[in-house]
């Protein structure tokens, strides 16, 4: 036994623990991976929550998927088939020793066998075979989802990367830009095509569970197909290490039904709904830099950072890393950098007075 021990191959060890590691990964994925705060609602309708590329919900996540899997199996074959030739020659090979050594004289190399004819030619057909149906597969999904023109009847949503958050912008019916951040809203069962944009450095848009990942490229517009074949909540993040809060630069896409999605539209094209009551944390925001960084239709035309004119019909604020509540806004704007550090964001050194108008104020911009 411990001959045959140290026989075994030192690969061994480290396929052992690749394989327990791919096994944890994989459970860790399985599991309901929620965003950061686990307070915040990642769950609605099926499944949401999951970021697994394993539960793909549209056609390009599925290819993704299936390509994944049928890599994975021929992979699993070639180490199963390797590893039995290891083994039987592991095992013979002590088994020669042995008899060897009980008749001495005997030569205890095994018989040596060069240019068997047809192993050569299977050792080389066989491995060309396997590589041309994966490239044959692989091309084939490229072909399907790496689409050069939008799918038919796709509606166009435009994407833009900033460190650390995403913005986005649709044609609203009457011809005008809408501008909301964060949280994506798309129509469900219908293909979206996502023009990337980046404000600043390289990040990459993913949603595991609606595409594959692209890399969003300042001065450079990228295209992909995303869609949901159910309405409900999927979350994504930033796939390209960009800077401190990379980690924190979450997706958070809401597919829902055609005549919700419009409703949705029509509401964010609208001005948002004040009252009278805010209009002195409306004053607040337009006295101090605030309205420098963010708009605000009709209030306000800073473009650095997210639009705030619908704010409060979000759930959450950071780029999905935070619940959007009166607590975590009011933390938010004494200083968001005790909830996001190194965010781009910077604290205005407000008294509580005026940072309680603000809130009452941005908690009304339905
Ligand atoms: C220098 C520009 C700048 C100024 C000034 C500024 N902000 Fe921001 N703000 C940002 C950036 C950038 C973000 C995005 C931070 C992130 O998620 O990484 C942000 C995020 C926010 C958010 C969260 C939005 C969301 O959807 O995630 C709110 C609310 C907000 N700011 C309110 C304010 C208020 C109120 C003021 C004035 C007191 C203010 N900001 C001043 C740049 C600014
Ligand atoms: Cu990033």
């Amino acid at each position: 036994m411990r001959r045959f021990l140290s026989a075994v191959p030192f690969s061994w060890l480290i396929v052992g623990s690749a394989l327990v590691l791919f096994f944890v990964a994989s459970a860790a994925a399985q599991t309901q991976l929620e965003v950061c705060d686990p307070s915040i609602p990642a769950t609605q309708g099926s499944g949401a929550g999951v970021t697994s590329v394993l539960e793909p919900r549209s056609k390009p996540a599925r290819e993704i998927r299936d390509l994944g899997l049928l890599v994975v199996a021929i992979c699993a074959a070639i180490f199963a088939v390797v590893q039995a030739f290891l083994v039987i020659a592991i095992v013979r090979g002590i088994r020669d020793a042995r008899a060897a050594k009980s008749l001495p004289g005997e030569p205890t190399e095994p018989v040596q066998v060069y240019g068997s004819l047809p192993i050569e030619v299977a050792w080389t057909v066989i491995p060309i075979i396997i590589v041309f149906v994966l490239t044959m597969v692989t091309i084939r999904t490229i072909r399907d989802i790496d689409l050069t023109k939008p799918p038919l009847g796709a509606l166009a949503v435009t994407a833009i990367g900033h460190q650390w958050w995403w913005e986005f912008r649709y044609t609203a019916a009457d011809g005008s830009t809408v501008i909301t951040a964060n949280e994506m809203h798309i129509p469900s069962g219908r293909p979206i095509w996502v023009r990337l944009e980046s404000a600043d450095v390289i990040h990459s848009f993913w949603v595991p569970r609606l595409s594959g990942k692209l890399d969003v490229i300042p001065a450079k517009t990228n295209e992909l197909w995303i869609e949901a074949d159910e309405p409900g909540i999927y979350l994504g993040q930033c796939a390209e290490y960009c800077g401190t809060q990379h980690a924190h630069m979450l997706i958070r896409v809401y597919a829902e039904a055609q005549a919700e999605f419009d409703a949705w539209l029509t509401r964010e094209a609208a001005p948002p709904f004040e009252e009278v009551a805010a209009a002195v944390g409306r004053k607040t925001f337009t006295d101090f830099a605030c309205m420098n960084c963010h708009a605000i239709a009709g209030t306000s035309a800073g473009m650095f950072g997210p639009n705030l004119s619908h704010l409060a019909s979000r759930d959450t604020i950071g780029s999905g890393y935070i619940l959007l509540n009166e607590a975590n806004l009011k933390q938010w704007i004494h200083d968001p950098n005790t909830l996001k550090p190194g965010c781009n964001m910077p604290s205005l050194q407000l008294s509580d007075a005026q940072v309680d108008g603000l809130v009452d104020y941005l908690m009304t911009l339905k």
